[in-house]
């Protein structure tokens, strides 16, 4: 049995930190951790030392290689056959270990221990991915996320398989496959990567109109998150909780960030893909890997069937949410993610997730989408993880024992002895026993179902635009500006013109005026009287007094005209927590300056980075270990330039160190120049454009001040983002 493996560096560190990272499943992966030693021999896979891993084995030292020599044979087998086909959806994708603790039993409404044990701490692997990009592509595309947790509960496995998102592009199933060829790269050239942004996409999403409040959500911010751990999770369709005494709840799952909920700004999103393809999986590595954890509140939505028939929409369509002032949410745990995965491939590559992973206590609806789900997601990991027995492998299997006759298949790894492998069974002392509801055995919930066999939705699922308008009435007006301004991109993009014009039909269902901004964009005429001034503008921002004003009249919304819940921006700050600030220095930087920055930011468990022209210590004692050139403003939430006379002369020569500033000016992000730091900020293009009276500039989340003001500064940063910042002709915003 391997040892094992050593304590990382994050274990080290979170011990300091008094963080508790070994769960259930730490130890029950630690019995297939390698060991790693410098002191191991080196052996094949079958244990024979190596006496020489660097020579083949040739007839003379020029000669041709031999046929028998096994060893490289066998080395380069194992690397012909290391590839396993990626996921055909959420190809992209990281994770990470931790638990979920209960606080507030739901036994009321189910039987589930992992709802009901208040205090008790479940083991989870959450795996965050975008959905259309290759395994090898970049992390912030304009794309929705997955967001799948599983948790090894003492029952078995638990997955809520869901996304950033409420709600879905389609009603039933059958339609996925055409869905996910639409958005893929298309088949005759595999272009765009990544990117909805093309015809196939917006082809089948004009033909598709129940994806229209879906393409509400995909256009909006929530689709270029920041973080992940500034994102919020779903499990998007209605399931059921049953409690002891048989009677049925329907639920809904929400993940609440605890660091609240922000998102990029689509210039930033295409820059990252060049700068740091890697940036939000960097993000949560690094965050772990210096000992701090990423968290979400587990929220539910609980409703009675009575409930939900007196609603004007069908909890059984996943285009559709229950808002929450039909049915508050209410928080019942929380999830902390604090251990990278040792392996890549073994654990995040390798991890198969299944919506029919669910315990006693719970069970599926009828959503017609998700009844699809329950046959794909065992399916797909056949051909994924090459046979019936994926779910040996260490990071499917579950906590709890696995006892029943099935046999034998590709990769089997348990030696199950004895005659019997069927059941029932009166030979070897019998088979396993079946379980009784009352003592924890599944059983579905006797839900009376009739009527005929046939190919049909059902008329309540057949109001498409109602919540498209909900959700475009409830976003503040710079949120309707990037939506706007999204479909504008996305749309232009597209070729075809009937493609584009379809596209702009059923927008003006949504809003006219939304419809009209787009419209003029795509140089067709508006679609609104009130529209833009003659001749149209493509500037979404110019016309947003217009569209701020555009309401519209929602239906299948419960009588709602707005909600709480589907603006990012209505939602109050909630801390710094995980922020990176870029701290720009040469030699001769303040170096006491640097250190009470960064100790402020460590205060509030956020992170202060030095970028230097060169790394290493500079003159002044700071250590740099970046530099301004081999990193960019869009990696960071804000810019500090520090005083030290020296320093900021080498910077206000520097053009890399203006563009920090310009670039987090463009973005919204909160900039600050301290001491000598603030000539920097006057000599940069910035002062000139805005105005030079750098007091007038707090307002715009510019601060300035000749020592650093840090709980001014932390109490700016925790606002993310100032949108009200003049336009700078010169820099496109
Ligand atoms: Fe799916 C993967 C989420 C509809 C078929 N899906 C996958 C993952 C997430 C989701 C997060 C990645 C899991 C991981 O990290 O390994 N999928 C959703 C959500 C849906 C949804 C929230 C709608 C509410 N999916 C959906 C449908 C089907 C699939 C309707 C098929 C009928 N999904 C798959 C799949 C994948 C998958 C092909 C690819 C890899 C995998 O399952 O394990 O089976």
């Amino acid at each position: 049995m391997p040892k094992p493996s050593k304590p990382s560096k994050s274990d080290k560190k979170s011990e300091q930190l008094g963080h508790h990272h070994e769960t259930g499943k730490t130890q029950d992966l630690a019995r297939d951790t390698a060991p790693h030693s410098e002191k191991d021999r080196l052996t094949d896979n079958f244990g024979h030392a190596i006496s020489d891993d660097l020579n083949s084995l040739k007839a003379g030292v020029r000669g041709p290689t031999l046929l028998e020599d096994h060893l490289l044979r066998e080395k380069i087998h194992h690397f012909d056959h290391e590839r396993i086909p990626e996921r055909i959806v959420h190809a992209r994708g990281s994770a990470a270990h931790g638990y979920f603790e209960l606080t507030e039993s739901l036994e009321q409404y189910t039987t589930a221990k992992v709802l009901t044990e208040v205090g008790k701490q479940t083991p989870v692997f959450t795996r965050f991915s975008t959905v259309a990009g290759f395994r090898g592509s970049a992390d912030t595309p304009r794309d929705v996320r997955g967001f799948a947790v599983r948790f090894y509960t003492d029952e078995g496995n638990w997955d809520i398989v869901g996304n950033n998102i409420p709600v879905f592009f389609i009603q039933d199933a059958i339609k996925f496959p055409d869905l996910v060829h639409a958005v893929k790269p298309e088949p005759h050239h595999e272009m765009p990567q990544a990117a909805s942004a093309h015809d196939t996409f917006w082809d089948f999403i004009s033909l598709t109109p129940e994806a229209m409040h879906m393409i509400m959500w995909q256009m909006s911010d929530r689709t270029l998150p920041r973080y992940f751990d500034t994102m919020e999770g779903f499990g998007v369709h209605t399931f059921r909780l049953i409690n002891a005494q048989g009677q049925s709840t329907f639920v809904k799952y929400h993940w609440k960030p605890v660091n609240g909920v922000h998102s990029l700004v689509w210039d930033e999103s295409q820059k990252i893909m060049g700068k740091d393809p890697d940036f939000q999986r960097r993000a949560m590595w690094e965050t772990i890997d210096q000992g701090g954890t990423l968290e979400w509140d587990l929220a539910v939505q609980l409703f009675t069937q009575e409930e939900a028939d007196g609603w004007d929409f069908d909890i059984l369509d996943a285009t559709k949410i229950v808002p929450e002032e039909l049915v508050p949410l209410k928080v019942i745990g929380r999830m902390v993610l604090n251990r990278n995965p040792d392996n890549f491939f073994a654990e995040t590559e390798q991890v198969g997730y299944k919506p029919t992973n669910l315990v006693q206590g719970m069970d599926f609806t009828s959503d017609p989408l998700m009844q699809g789900r329950l046959f794909s997601y065992l399916d797909t990991q056949l051909i994924r993880l090459g046979g019936p027995n994926w779910q040996h492998l260490p990071i499917n299997r579950p906590l709890a024992p696995v006892a029943n006759n099935q046999r034998d298949g590709f990769m089997r790894h348990v030696i199950n002895p004895g005659r019997v492998s069927y059941h029932p069974a009166s030979l070897d002392g019998g088979s396993p026993q079946e379980v009784p509801r009352e003592q924890g055995g599944f059983v579905s919930y006797p839900e009376q179902i009739s009527g005929e066999k046939l190919r049909r939705r059902a008329e309540s699922f057949s109001d498409h635009y109602g919540q498209a308008r909900l959700f475009w009435n409830s976003l503040e007006p710079i949120e309707r500006e990037h939506l706007c301004k999204a479909l504008q991109f996305e749309l232009s993009k597209v070729e075809t013109r009937h493609v584009r014009v379809a596209m702009l039909d059923h927008l003006e269902q949504i809003h006219p005026l939304l419809a009209s901004q787009v419209a003029v964009a795509l140089g067709e005429a508006p679609r609104a009287d009130e529209v833009v001034k003659p001749g149209g503008t493509a500037d979404c921002a110019e016309e947003m007094e217009l569209l701020a004003k555009a309401e519209a009249q929602p239906t299948a919304s419960g009588g709602l005209t707005k909600s709480q819940g589907l603006s990012m921006e209505a939602q109050p700050p909630k801390g710094i927590r995980n922020r990176v600030v870029a701290i720009l220095a040469a030699d001769g930087v303040d170096g006491a300056q640097v250190d009470q920055i960064k100790q402020a930011l460590e205060t509030e468990q956020a992170k202060g980075e030095v970028l230097g022209q060169h790394l290493g210590m500079l003159d002044g004692g700071a250590e740099a270990k970046k530099t301004i050139s081999n990193s960019h403003m869009v990696l960071f939430d804000a810019v500090i330039v520090p005083g030290g006379a020296e320093s900021v002369a080498a910077l206000l020569e520097d053009g890399d160190a203006h563009a920090y500033l310009l670039e987090a000016y463009k973005h919204g992000k909160p900039i600050a120049a301290y001491g000598e730091g603030q000539q920097l900020l006057q000599g940069s293009d910035l002062a000139a454009l805005v105005g030079k009276d750098l007091s007038e500039m707090k307002a715009l989340g510019i601060l300035s001040a000749d020592a650093p003001n840090m709980e001014e500064f932390v109490q700016t940063l925790s606002q993310h983002r100032f949108w009200g910042r003049p336009a700078l002709k010169r820099i496109s915003n």
